[in-house]
């Protein structure tokens, strides 16, 4: 390269991405070329640099392939090249926080018609896990516009989006007057929803205050703190349970692990949720009291004065947070005839956010 670097492609690599149409579907950016046509041990023919910015090769049988060397010198096989594309990629940088939280800020109106601040509450959902509307309607209808807005909602057993407030005969415990302890919603479903949003329509003069925390840094403190707990929870599969009647009839059934971790041990999902932890447990029972003594641990961390951030959701907030990583929960408030505290919710899922946010960001930036 021009500043002097060396980049090394494997001949199969180069082989299999083959830009020309016999071996590449332009206009569906995907590759024709199977693997059953494709020579593992294959050897290039003849190498040349076409221009400066082209290389081009022959192949054993003559078949020819271009390359541009700026699509190349970004598919480098280096350390460097590699995290950077995959940070462009996936953003998984990280901003933890605890009760010192700055919740973030940004008018509903400008998410809904400017693309700059949408981009900025994306990359900041994404970072910090969690970011504040405000100023939004106080009518249902806003999420659905939002869903709208970023491409579509997803859809469970409680509805397109679902009404939080006192039921009779509720089918969930957050459509009661309860306090909600620490959980992440929906670990019965195999992909839990990974992004949540909670409009304030409607909310009470006394109780019903909001609490978040950080699971990522909290699950990071367990492990410093009690590696033998992180063990446990991080290993031991838990079942949930829903069954009931929303949306249509339901019985769902789940395995989920309470702190989900990657290869390198570190947490990418956080499911918990007491209320729908079911009665049946299929571990041994040797194994039962030391999982609930490493999950109290747990407990105890996410509840501890300086990782847990309270505050209070006014009409026309709409609070959005990663489910995967930030636990939420409410205070209690009191039941009545009337109704004096409704929120409307939707979920998203990550894949959905994050492909906006990259459609946002070549608009935005200019770039990809
Ligand atoms: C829920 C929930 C929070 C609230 O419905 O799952 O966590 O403030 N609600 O009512
Ligand atoms: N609601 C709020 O895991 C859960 O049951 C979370 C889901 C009822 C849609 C609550
Ligand atoms: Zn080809
Ligand atoms: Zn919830």
């Amino acid at each position: 390269w021009e500043d002097g670097s060396e980049s090394r492609y494997p001949c199969v690599w180069l082989r299999d991405n083959c830009q020309c149409p016999q071996c590449f579907l332009r206009s569906a950016r995907a590759r024709r070329l199977v693997i059953e046509d494709l020579d593992v041990n294959i050897v290039v023919k003849e190498v040349a640099l076409a221009d400066r910015k082209k290389i081009s090769i022959t192949w054993p049988d003559e078949h020819a392939s271009d390359y541009e060397a700026e699509w190349l010198k970004k598919r480098c096989f280096s350390e460097e090249a590699r995290a950077e594309m995959r940070e462009g990629l996936f953003l998984p940088e990280r901003q933890y926080w605890g009760s010192d939280l700055q919740l973030p800020e940004i008018p509903f109106e400008d998410i809904m018609y400017n693309d700059e601040s949408m981009y900025k509450w994306l990359c900041t959902l994404k970072k910090v896990g969690i970011v504040l509307l405000t100023g939004a309607a106080t009518r249902q209808g806003e999420l659905v516009k939002l869903g709208h807005r970023i491409g579509f909602l997803r859809l469970t057993f409680y509805g397109p989006t679902w009404q939080v407030q006192d039921k009779a005969d509720a089918n969930n415990v957050a459509y009661t007057t309860a306090k909600l302890c620490f959980h992440t919603d929906y670990p019965v479903l195999q992909h839990p929803p990974g992004v949540q949003f909670l409009h304030c329509i409607k909310q009470t003069a006394a109780g019903g205050e909001s609490v978040v925390v950080d699971g990522f840094h909290v699950s990071n403190k367990l492990k410093e703190q009690n590696p033998q707990a992180h063990q446990i929870l991080s290993s031991t599969a838990v079942d949930y349970t829903d069954v009931g009647v929303d949306y249509c009839d339901f019985a769902v059934q789940c395995k989920q692990r309470i702190i989900d971790v990657d290869s390198r041990g570190q947490a990418v999902r956080i499911n918990y949720n007491n209320a729908t932890r079911d009665t049946v447990f299929d571990i041994p029972a040797e194994k039962v009291r030391p999982f609930y003594a490493a999950l109290k641990e747990f407990d105890d961390l996410l509840n501890s004065a300086e990782h847990k951030f309270a505050y209070k959701l006014k009409p026309g907030d709409i609070v959005t947070f990663d489910n995967w990583r930030v636990l939420h929960g409410r205070q209690s408030y009191q039941s009545g005839s009337e109704v004096t505290r409704h929120l409307e919710g939707a979920y998203a899922d990550w894949d959905v956010v994050m492909s906006r946010l990259r459609l946002l960001r070549k608009n935005v930036l200019n770039r990809d």
